[in-house]
């Protein structure tokens, strides 16, 4: 074990962020520290031991915060967090991902946030571009931390950002070149003391950008007209209920897409492979963010041509006995179940459940009565989620997922669909949601066509 100098700049959590971090820091020369509180991380703590970062898991220690210049909390990390408290509380800097990141880069940012849909359109928009000739780094709360980029021996002409609420938190002098707010809805309320707060995390986003900068936003989000008057960069605006003077215009013919330089419209039969309004939005700021850092309307309609949506969204796993299943695992709040819902004309049986975010269920009672023909509740939220929508539709417990789809099979019919659309976090019976879809599609690929699926 190696030992902690008098001070240093402190990584906590090491996750994919804190670690990616803790490397880069190193990597410029910065005498780093970094602490998990999970016991079990630790080839993780090997690893970094290697390139001679001191490293303390199990617990966070107080001493060891005291001793900061920095603390550089993961973004899962509540901010909340007594350590954290008391060391702003002394003065000493809490940093996050986005500003180290733009301390050090220099290549130009699209930054893309939402409650819902933020996945599909950073894929989009560096599709979009790559198709236009112009190279890219996709990273952020996709997957890939940003610190990576500043890592590669390549630099690329524009860096993709899905950007969470969580890395806006600490977000003081980030200023993407161009950046997206595309829906809110109720979501982390586990984290926020309301939902205004996350509304203010979500419009932060814009608040240091200035003329030259392109801000895209949904006009449909409340407040629009209020929130977008304090934005100091050009504001492009798409919809899909008016016609917008400047942006995209989202129709039952296409997207029409209006900026100083463009007047182009993009057809349906473009747009086929993204069912549904949201995605239909999702496109149209991901061709406003590409458009202004320099793609073409070839290069945007390429991408539409070759992409797919990613495998927990909506995916089409496989149909038995005229029952087809869906993997929606990326659905994990309500509103991005209530879309899903609507993407089906058949009747649904919709598993629910995982680990809750303070989210109320209620809204998804007009959805469930017209779409669902029965409800199960799973993992730590099943008991909440079978107070919500007992006697609205048939509502079943189960305690994991085997049991889940058995119990969705014995209450299917041909032509049917099983639903996989959470409504929450899978850190219960799952380290993520793409674990918890490939569980869903696992059991899913077992089943025998024309035999009774066991109850788990
Ligand atoms: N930990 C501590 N002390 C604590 C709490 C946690 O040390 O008090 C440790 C945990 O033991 C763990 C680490 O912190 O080892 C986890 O940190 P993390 O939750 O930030 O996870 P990362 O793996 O670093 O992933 C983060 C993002 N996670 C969250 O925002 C919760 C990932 O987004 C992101 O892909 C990744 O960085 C790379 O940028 C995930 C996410 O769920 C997908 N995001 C939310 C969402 O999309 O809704 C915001």
């Amino acid at each position: 074990m190696l030992n902690f100098p008098e001070t240093y700049e402190l990584v906590v959590g090491l996750g994919a962020c804190g670690l990616s971090m803790a490397r880069f820091l190193k990597s410029r020369g910065r005498c780093v520290a970094a602490t998990d509180s999970d016991g079990t991380k630790t080839g993780e703590a090997a690893a970094l031991e290697k390139l001679g970062i001191p490293v303390k898991i199990g617990s966070h220690d107080q001493k060891m915060f005291d001793k900061a210049s920095v603390i550089i909390p993961s973004p899962g990390i509540p901010l909340s967090m007594p350590f954290l408290r008391s060391a702003r509380n002394k003065g000493v800097p809490v940093k996050g991902e986005l500003d180290i990141f733009a301390q050090y880069n220099t290549t130009p940012v699209i930054a893309i946030t939402a409650t819902n849909g933020k996945t599909t359109t950073t894929e989009l928009t560096a599709a979009m571009l790559e198709a236009s000739g112009i190279s890219c780094f996709m990273g952020g709360n996709i997957g890939t931390p940003l610190m990576e980029y500043l890592m590669q021996e390549r630099s690329r002409d524009v860096v993709v950002a899905e950007v969470s609420s969580f890395q806006l938190d600490l977000a003081h002098s980030f200023k993407p070149h161009t950046a997206a707010l595309l829906n809110i809805a109720e979501d982390h309320l586990d984290r926020y003391p309301d939902f205004n707060a996350y509304i203010d995390s979500k419009w932060s986003i814009f608040k240091n950008m200035t003329a030259g900068d392109t801000a895209i936003i949904n006009s449909r989000i409340n407040d629009f007209s209020t929130r977008s008057k304090a934005i100091g960069a050009e504001i492009l605006e798409f919809s899909s209920t008016k016609t917008v003077a400047r942006g995209a215009s989202v129709h039952q013919m296409g997207i029409d897409i209006q900026t100083q330089e463009i007047s182009d419209t993009l057809s349906e039969e473009k747009l086929t492979r993204l069912p549904g309004i949201h995605n239909r939005e999702n496109v149209a700021a991901a061709a406003l963010a590409a458009l202004s850092c320099g793609a073409t309307m070839a290069g945007i309609r390429q991408a539409l041509n070759e992409f797919t949506l990613s495998d927990h969204r909506i995916a089409f796993v496989r149909e038995v006995d005229g029952i087809r299943f869906y993997n929606d695992s990326k659905a994990t709040n309500v509103d991005a179940v209530l879309r899903a819902l609507e993407s089906f004309e058949s009747e649904v049986i919709l598993i629910l459940g995982g680990r809750e975010k303070g989210l109320d269920f209620t809204p998804l009672v007009p959805g469930i009565k017209s779409r669902a023909k029965a409800v199960i509740g799973m993992g730590e939220a099943a008991g909440h989620i079978m107070e919500t929508f007992e006697g609205i539709c048939p509502a079943y417990l189960c305690r994991d997922m085997a049991c889940a789809v058995s119990k969705a099979v014995s209450v299917a019919d041909k032509g049917d669909v099983v639903l996989l659309s959470p409504a929450c976090a899978s850190f219960d019976l799952y380290a993520n949601y793409k674990e918890r879809g490939k569980d869903f599609s696992r059991i899913v690929n077992a089943i025998v066509p024309g035999q009774e699926v066991c109850h788990g």
